[in-house]
């Protein structure tokens, strides 16, 4: 078996320490961080959501390969993106209100720390007026929003109108993400910008920051 399906499998299993063992040894043996990241790791979790819709695999099972994922993303985390120096623009970044999935965010905002922007990561469950307040502290650029619920997308609709409602609309751009997003949608409420994966995230900051 490959590095790579070796490593998809044992993060299926939410095998914590061997995964991480396994990371270090595919490293070491010359495998790209970047096919790490990509082929075993996020294709595991969408194994890891398919298992999930058809009830083989329960919360707490899911729970354990996406703490395992995220453990293995720290490794990978140094060795990936393009070490800019220069700040490229101040990014302020959460998963809406009422959503808790973040290893997608998180992969966004490695990719833009990584491409030199100053990231302030607000976490889960923002609500439109956590938003507005670390948008007067924080001034940002780029504003973004992430979501993995189809019950949860409405709130980006929400926090997209509360930033207007608050007059800050022109200061920023605004770019949304996550599964049930698409460029519809991002035109439909009004967005700046929509990506489709964490590497298109830091393309289309960067030009939208010219
Ligand atoms: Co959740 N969950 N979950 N879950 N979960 C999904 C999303 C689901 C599709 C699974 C399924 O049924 N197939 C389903 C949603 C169905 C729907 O809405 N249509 C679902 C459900 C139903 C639920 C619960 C309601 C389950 C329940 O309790 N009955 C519950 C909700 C909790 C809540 O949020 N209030 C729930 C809970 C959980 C866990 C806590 C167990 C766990 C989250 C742990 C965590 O994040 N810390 C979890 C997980 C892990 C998943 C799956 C399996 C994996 C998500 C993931 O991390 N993918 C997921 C199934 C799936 O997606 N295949 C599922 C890997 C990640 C790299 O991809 O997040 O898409 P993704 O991020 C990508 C892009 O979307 C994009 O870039 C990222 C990197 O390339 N992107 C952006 C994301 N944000 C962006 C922002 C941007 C730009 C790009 O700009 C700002």
């Amino acid at each position: 078996m490959s590095h790579i399906d070796t490593i998809q499998k044992t993060l299926i299993t939410g095998d914590e320490e061997t995964l991480l063992d396994q990371v270090r040894e595919a490293l070491d043996q010359g495998v790209a961080p970047q096919d790490i990241l990509s082929q075993a790791l996020i294709a595991g979790m969408d194994i890891v959501g398919e298992r999930m819709e058809s009830g083989e695999m329960f919360i707490p099972e899911v729970l354990m390969s996406a703490q395992a994922m995220g453990r293995a993303v720290e490794i990978l985390k140094p060795l990936l993106g393009d070490e800019e120096s220069a700040s490229s623009g101040r990014i302020i970044i959460g998963t809406v209100k009422g959503d808790l999935h973040d290893i997608g965010k998180n992969l966004v905002v490695m990719m833009l720390e990584s491409s030199g922007f100053e990231v302030t990561d607000l976490g889960v469950d923002v609500s439109p007026d956590d938003f507005l307040k670390a948008i007067e502290e924080v001034n940002p650029h780029i504003v973004g929003l992430s979501a993995l619920l189809t019950t949860t997308i409405p709130m980006m609709r929400e926090t997209v109108s509360k930033i207007i409602e608050s007059g800050k609309r022109d200061t920023l751009k605004i770019m949304v993400g996550g599964a049930p997003v698409n460029q519809e949608f991002a035109d439909e409420i009004g967005a700046d910008a929509y990506a489709a994966d964490a590497g298109a995230a830091s393309k289309l900051a960067k030009s939208m920051l010219g």
